[in-house]
């Protein structure tokens, strides 16, 4: 099966590359049925920025955000994931029409989530995760991230299997920019399967700083998130060229475009090496 596309659909006033432009209700439902029509197979729905060193909103301005948003995208048929740490919120986006939990906490944040996934019987995106946004460029210290990723990944899927939620129903994440400020990011993209396990993976890379790294060392301007577009999409390629679930991504075009591209190299022939 060829890589999905999730768009992002951040009602938030302050998300790192695109706070504040879909925080009405209409606005948000106008993008998220945009990203749709872009090749999104899901649209990803958040209430509170994790960018760095955001701070907490409560679960009920959260819900106030995005419930009324979800159940509109959900009345015209689109799928949905709910981008929440809380389980509260989980629980009435889920009601209101989202198919899937993306917590990027991976259960961690909220002791009541494990149990609240099982409950909802949906599928459950677990990301890798520290610390909190105010504290989380501290925590990336590693010997060996793919393993120790590996490690903590795979306590939070015996976590959750323990409270109830099927194993095929959780797709990890490697969390690219969370307790992980720039190097560490690329072994976890490079060496996924290593930390995978039979897992589905989502890989978020849109936009994040660690592109804007890379693009610097290539002589390149990506200091503004907004010049990283060219580089998430260099990212999904290979996500699609490497049997990758779904790409998390703000431009669902080009991701879809470049999977569209590996498809036909594929079918003529073209095999990683
Ligand atoms: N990144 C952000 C927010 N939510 N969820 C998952 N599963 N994976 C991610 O990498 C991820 C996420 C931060 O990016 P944004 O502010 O652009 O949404």
């Amino acid at each position: 099966m060829s890589t999905l596309v999730m768009g992002i659909l951040n009602v938030t006033p302050d998300s790192f590359s695109d706070g504040g432009r879909w925080d009405t209700v209409d606005a948000a439902i106008a993008r998220g049925l945009e990203l749709r029509d872009q090749g999104a197979s899901i649209v990803d729905v958040g209430g509170e920025s994790t960018r760095p060193g955001a701070a907490r909103i409560e679960p009920a301005e959260e819900q106030e955000r995005v419930v009324p948003v979800i159940r509109a995208l959900a009345a015209e048929g689109v799928t949905l994931s709910i981008d929440t740490m809380h389980a509260s919120t989980a629980r009435a986006a889920v009601e209101a029409g989202a198919a899937i939990v993306n917590d990027v906490s991976g259960g961690l944040a909220d002791p009541d989530m494990a149990k609240t996934a099982a409950d909802l019987a949906c599928d459950f995106i677990a990301m890798h995760w520290r610390a909190h946004s105010a504290e989380m460029d501290k925590a990336d210290r590693y010997e060996d991230v793919v393993a120790e990723v590996g490690r903590e990944l795979e306590a939070r899927v015996d976590a959750l299997v323990g409270a109830g939620v099927a194993s095929d129903r959780i797709v990890l994440d490697p969390g690219l920019g969370f307790a992980k400020v720039t190097d560490s990011n690329w072994p976890l993209i490079a060496r996924w399967r290593e930390w995978a396990g039979d897992h589905r993976v989502l890989i978020g890379a849109s936009r994040k700083r660690f592109l804007g790294a890379a693009i610097a060392s290539g002589g390149g301007d990506g200091a503004d998130p907004s010049n990283r577009e060219a580089a998430t999409t260099a990212v999904t390629t290979v996500c699609a060229l490497e049997g990758v679930w779904a790409v998390r991504v703000h431009d669902a075009a080009a991701s879809r475009d470049a999977i569209s591209v590996v498809s036909r190299l594929t079918t003529a022939g073209y095999k990683a090496r």
